[in-house]
């Protein structure tokens, strides 16, 4: 067990740039050498791919973001009294801004707020959100850097039951079988008294959906844009983003949604640090992202599968977005 000094931030890093570049190697030559390609959306996140992420999180068009801060506000409350815990631990937290408002209502509750736990692949976005939360709300932060599919047994064990939330919808970015492998690797963190909060965006009309992920400023698709700049500078790519395009589609039988990057006309990328080059025909799509939409059912049969039993239960006014608190059945 390891106590949080009041105001003081620690960060274990679990990957270092040389883990990153390595196993964006093993992802480059698995993806871009598969039919179809395909990358995972972790690659996303470097500095300006966290930077463009925040900048959707402001489009009219992307509504998750809104939805999940308009539940926060109104039931953050509520949801802090029904975990009873006093550390928050936080998957995939980025610049932890919608979390203020948990971090707040648990302050303000029956528990109080002994700390707080940031996890998330972004080292520098990671940081600076651990250093501001800790001079904002005086606990101790102990953040890890780290991969969710990888070094979830490295968040520690602190001294007070925790919540362990996962917000942003960002399990819909998982592929059914990783997000069951993930969920039970959750599940197998949690002691007794310790709780888990899953955000979800809920299946809704398709029109929305597809403006969601395709807004009329184009910064989505600079954002999905962004990965052929990172494949470029830390595997020594060519590849010329202008001849791309961003798509956002609904696949309805799965109901997600995929971004995928469309080559514009027939090339080659060369790709030195994997020694090989990469064949793009005219109007191939590359998938980047699968984005999940769920229904209260799924979420409450996924959860049972793992051995979570559901507690509560919490919409947005508008009833697009979902929480879900879970215990150790
Ligand atoms: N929770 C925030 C941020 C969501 S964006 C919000 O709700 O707005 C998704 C976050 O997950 C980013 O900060 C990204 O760096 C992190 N992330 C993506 N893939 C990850 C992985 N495999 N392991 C750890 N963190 C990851
Ligand atoms: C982080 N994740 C849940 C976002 C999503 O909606 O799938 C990432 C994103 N992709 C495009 N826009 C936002």
């Amino acid at each position: 067990m390891t106590v949080l000094a009041p105001g003081k931030v620690t960060v274990d890093v679990r990957l270092v740039p040389e883990d990153l570049r390595r196993a964006l190697r093993h992802d480059a030559r698995a993806g871009l050498c598969a039919q179809p390609k395909t990358m995972p959306p972790v690659w996303f996140y470097d500095d300006r791919g966290c930077e463009l992420y925040e900048a959707i999180t402001r489009t009219p068009e992307y509504y998750p973001f809104r939805a999940e801060r308009d539940l926060l506000r109104r039931s953050a409350g509520e949801i802090a009294e029904a975990s009873g815990a006093s550390v928050l631990v936080e998957l995939g937290s980025g610049t932890s801004e919608k979390t203020r408002l948990l971090l707040e209502a648990m302050a303000d509750g029956t528990a109080g707020l002994a700390g707080y736990v940031p996890f998330d692949v972004a080292e520098g976005t990671l940081r600076t959100a651990a250093a501001s939360v800790a001079d904002d709300f005086d606990i101790g932060v102990h953040g890890v850097v780290g991969d969710f599919h990888e070094h979830l047994d490295d968040i520690p064990d602190l001294d007070g039951p925790r919540l362990v939330a996962f917000l942003g919808s960002t399990i819909g970015n998982f592929p059914p079988p990783q997000r069951a492998r993930f969920l039970g690797e959750v599940a197998a963190l949690l002691n007794p008294s310790d709780r888990f909060l899953l955000a979800t965006d809920l299946v809704k009309p398709v029109d929305r959906l597809v403006v969601a992920y395709d807004d009329a400023e184009g910064v989505t698709a600079a954002f999905n844009l962004n990965l052929l700049s990172v494949l470029n500078r830390e595997l020594g790519a060519d590849f010329d983003p202008d001849r791309f395009v961003h798509r956002a589609v609904w696949d309805p039988d799965n109901r997600w949604m995929e971004m995928r990057l469309e080559a514009q006309e027939a090339m080659v990328v060369h790709v030195p640090e994997l020694d090989v080059e990469v064949e793009f025909g005219a109007g191939e799509q590359m998938r980047t992202e699968i984005s999940a939409k769920f229904t209260f059912d799924q979420v409450r049969r996924e959860l049972g599968a793992v051995g979570l039993q559901v507690t509560g239960l919490w919409t947005d006014a508008a009833g697009d977005y979902l929480m879900t608190l879970a215990r150790p059945a």
